[in-house]
């Protein structure tokens, strides 16, 4: 449906919902209540197609690139021998795309739990679904992630990618000591756990960033934070936890290995890599808050 002359827009809010975003709605795509969540397709003049799931905006064709560099590439600087992956969630298709990007990845297995938002995202976010129709490797699951990483193999992994909605909702399982207990349980010796983080601004945000912290902590030796500007996420900034059994993500850093896959990013490069783990002090303080 074009919209014309009546400005309809779409909102997220923040805070105590005195806080929003809103982005003008030039075209709504798509709207379903999906087994799952709400799923909305809309489109804005500035920020292209963009995808929401229960009111949260996930995705839009400006500013994934940030979100998808970072989910990716910041481990395989770390272990550049990855071979077997393992995407949690990431419906979308943009996280595959980024790993599929690496020739020494020998498989991808993708479990999501909501076949709806794959089926949306091919029709209306081929930037980011494309791959999703022809990466070889690739192995789409539509299974509960928490089950399968429960069934998963011990040692079948090099790398897992948990590209999750906020705990609430159907990714909530994703934010659970059991599931992180499964995760270093299916991860090889080198194995490296990037997780989306959550916020530091907004109180809520704060609380579950502390909540997956604490958990992580008390699963994997090594559990460190860090961020990204995401201008469509509450307040621009946002977070992936990197987990492992004992790569350091910055003092592990292979840059010059790295350098060698001759991948052009848009966001992630060498120095970014290293800054992103420097934290504010406010970040810091939070996460040294917890404790395990
Ligand atoms: N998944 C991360 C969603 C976090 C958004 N949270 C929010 N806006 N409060 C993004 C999926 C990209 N592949």
């Amino acid at each position: 449906m074009l919209i014309k002359n009546n400005d309809i827009w779409f909102s997220e809010y923040y805070a105590e919902d005195d806080v929003k975003l809103s982005l003008k709605i030039s075209e709504i795509l798509h709207t379903e209540q999906t087994p799952f969540q709400k799923l909305q397709i809309f489109r804005n003049d500035t920020f292209g197609v963009f995808m929401v799931l229960d009111g949260y905006t996930q995705v839009t064709e400006k500013d994934e690139f940030i979100y998808h560099d970072m989910i990716c590439h910041p481990a395989f600087c770390v272990n550049p021998d990855i071979k077997k992956v393992l995407i949690i969630g990431g419906g979308d298709g943009g996280t595959v795309r980024e790993v599929s990007r690496y020739k020494t990845v020998e498989k991808i297995d993708m479990v999501e739990i909501d076949e709806a938002v794959v089926r949306a995202c091919q029709k209306y976010l081929p930037l980011t679904s494309s791959v999703l129709d022809k990466e070889p490797r690739l192995n789409l699951i539509f299974d509960d992630g928490l089950k399968f990483v429960k069934e998963a193999p011990e040692g079948a992994y090099d790398l897992i990618l948990v590209d999750s909605t906020d705990p609430a909702g159907p990714g909530e399982g994703l934010f659970t000591v059991g599931f992180y207990e499964d995760c270093y349980r299916v991860l090889s010796d080198k194995g490296i756990l990037i997780n989306q983080h959550e916020g530091a601004f907004y109180d809520s945000d704060v609380e579950e960033m502390k909540k997956a912290h604490v958990k992580i902590k008390k699963t994997f030796p090594i559990a460190k934070v860090f961020g990204y500007t995401l201008p469509t996420y509450a307040s621009g900034y946002w977070y992936f936890g990197f987990a492992s059994k004992s790569l350091d993500p910055v003092a592990d850093m292979k840059p010059e290995v790295w350098k060698q896959f001759g991948l052009k990013t848009k966001y992630y490069n060498i120095d970014l890599h290293k800054g992103a783990f420097a934290l504010p002090n406010y970040v810091q303080d939070i996460l040294d808050s917890v404790s395990i």
